[in-house]
């Protein structure tokens, strides 16, 4: 292929990426089985199923050698206690890692290795995350506008959400009297259940 630069156009927080090949948008039915409160969830689908993420990709072959690169886009609000986060992931090939680049918005990239030892890095516009080969990640969105949010890894990664949905990260990020807390999940699991 040809070397190209894409540019990030927009004004915040409503930035996209040019030129765009692949948008994915991901929304309250795709989170099935990633958030603690489903009652909220199923709830929220019903009255509309809202957009939570969009994700913004040129033209780069997912193959070993190069980079894929992409925009993820935020949207906030919450479901139950937990604030608006995407999926999260493994790489299928554990030894690749990825960088984040916040350039709008707060939030948290949370992440988590295959030992279970867990790390919340904040997100502010200018930071830039690194996750680790081995590490699962998501982002969260603990603020009122759109997280957006660069990123790079290597092509040929693959994405392994089965082990997340299954297993979850021990820890989550929930709105306290206003105000974002990382918290045990099963501590917040036990208090939205008991009501
Ligand atoms: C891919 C990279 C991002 C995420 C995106 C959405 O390796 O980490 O492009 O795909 O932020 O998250 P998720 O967990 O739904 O793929
Ligand atoms: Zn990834």
């Amino acid at each position: 292929m040809e070397p190209f630069a894409a540019r990030i156009a927009g004004t915040p927080p409503h930035l996209t990426l040019l030129p765009m090949s692949r948008r994915h948008v991901r929304r309250a039915s795709d989170l099935v089985g990633y958030v603690i409160d489903e009652e909220a969830l199923q709830a929220l689908i019903i009255a509309g199923d809202p957009v939570v993420y969009e994700i913004y990709e040129p033209e780069v072959p997912d193959a070993e050698g190069h980079l894929v690169f992409g925009l993820t886009v935020l949207y906030p609000g919450r479901i139950g206690p937990e604030y608006h986060l995407t999926k999260g992931h493994f790489h299928i090939r554990r030894a690749t890692a990825e960088v984040y680049h916040c350039l709008h918005g707060t939030g948290y990239l949370v992440m988590q290795d295959g030992e279970g030892s867990f790390r919340a890095v904040a997100l502010l516009p200018g930071a830039v995350a690194y996750v680790p080969p081995g590490w699962a990640h998501r982002s969260v969105n603990t603020g009122e506008e759109p997280l957006v949010l660069l990123y790079v890894y290597p092509g040929g990664a693959g994405h392994d959400y089965e082990t997340v949905r299954r297993q979850g990260f021990s820890h989550v990020v929930v709105e306290v009297d206003g105000r974002a807390e990382v918290l045990p999940r099963d501590a917040v699991r036990r208090r939205v259940k008991g009501g």
